[in-house]
């Protein structure tokens, strides 16, 4: 039977089949060639045997289409990939108009990550019913100009929430942003029965609890299904694994430019005649974008 991993923990996976959720352990030539920690993760496609009407026995593994990944510590000192959502069809970035206050460096920094794991990217622009219009519009239009969908949504209105189920539909989505953005607001909207803890209950459940980056996909009930990951951050990702000369052609609309410096190497950040820092000057690249893409260079 064809199953989706939903949660992982402890060697136990929770597997969404035709016949329910399964509770799976892994059949044990699985285990012989990995750690069982990147063997099935959440959002892994999965071949399984029903035991009984609760349980199962996962059986192989599907190749993942695309994967959200992180560095941790391995053995040795080396680092290693930590696979933390497999098959991901989209990474929906949440950021409130107002309260937390919108960042541009954390949006583009975001981008990057998305960029390089060739996601698909939605911006959810929350918490409209706090700003005029305008001022929200004018916080996301670099994004909207360069090609990047912007949701305007508000929880608490409704605004924006019908298109937002029509994005969710039929595709695995990871949902992240910074704490107090409205995420499991927005899910609760989506699908009130989910009932996600919000606000300061969210907050003390946290408290002094370990950070899990991921915890679970949740089915949708919709027409055409979907599943989604309501993750505090995909931050700790980081950008350990992006090479320092690769992160102009993450920044999207740098692409048209980058071969046009001068110098074939040039890092966009003293050279002369760099078409990077013309196009900044013609007005083709934000300033602000500029900034985002020396401060992450410079950091590398
Ligand atoms: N005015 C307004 N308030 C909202 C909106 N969405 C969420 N909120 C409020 O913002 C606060 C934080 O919302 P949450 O949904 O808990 O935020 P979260 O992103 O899930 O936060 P963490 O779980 O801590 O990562 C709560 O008090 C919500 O009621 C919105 O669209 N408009
Ligand atoms: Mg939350
Ligand atoms: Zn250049």
């Amino acid at each position: 039977m064809l199953g989706l991993v939903l949660r992982a923990q402890s060697g136990f996976f929770w597997v969404d089949t035709k016949s329910g959720v399964l509770e799976c352990k892994l059949r044990g030539r699985l285990k012989k060639e990995r750690q069982s920690s990147d063997i099935a993760v959440i959002g892994d496609e999965v071949e399984v045997t029903q035991v009984d009407a609760k349980t199962g026995v996962i059986e192989s593994v599907y190749e993942r289409r695309t994967k959200l990944a992180r560095r941790s510590a391995g053995s040795r000192g080396l680092w290693k990939e930590d696979v933390l959502v497999a098959n991901v069809d989209q990474v929906a970035l949440v950021f409130a108009c107002t309260s937390p206050e919108f960042s541009s460096r954390m949006l583009d920094r975001y981008l990057v990550i998305c960029e390089y794991s060739e996601l698909d990217t939605l911006i959810i622009a929350n918490k409209v019913d706090l700003v005029e219009e305008a001022d929200a519009q004018t916080l996301f239009a670099t994004y909207e100009t360069i090609g990047y969908p912007v949701l305007y949504t508000s929880a608490t209105s409704r605004q924006g929430i019908d298109a937002l189920c029509e994005r969710l539909h039929g595709r695995i989505s990871v949902v992240t942003g910074r704490s107090g953005v409205g995420k499991s607001s927005l899910l609760n909207a989506v699908q009130p029965d989910l009932d996600l803890a919000t606000g300061a209950i969210s907050a003390a459940l946290n408290k002094g609890r370990h950070i899990t980056t991921v915890a679970e996909l949740i089915p949708l009930k919709v027409p055409g299904g979907g599943y989604v990951a309501d993750t505090p951050g995909i931050r700790e990702i980081g950008l350990w694994n992006i090479p320092a000369d690769e992160i102009d052609i993450y920044f999207r609309e740098f692409r048209p430019f980058v071969n046009d410096c001068y110098f074939s190497g040039c890092t966009h950040l003293h050279e002369p005649d760099c078409a990077i820092r013309q196009a900044v000057e013609d007005g083709d690249i934000t300033m602000s974008r500029y900034d985002s893409y020396v401060r992450l260079r410079t950091d590398a």
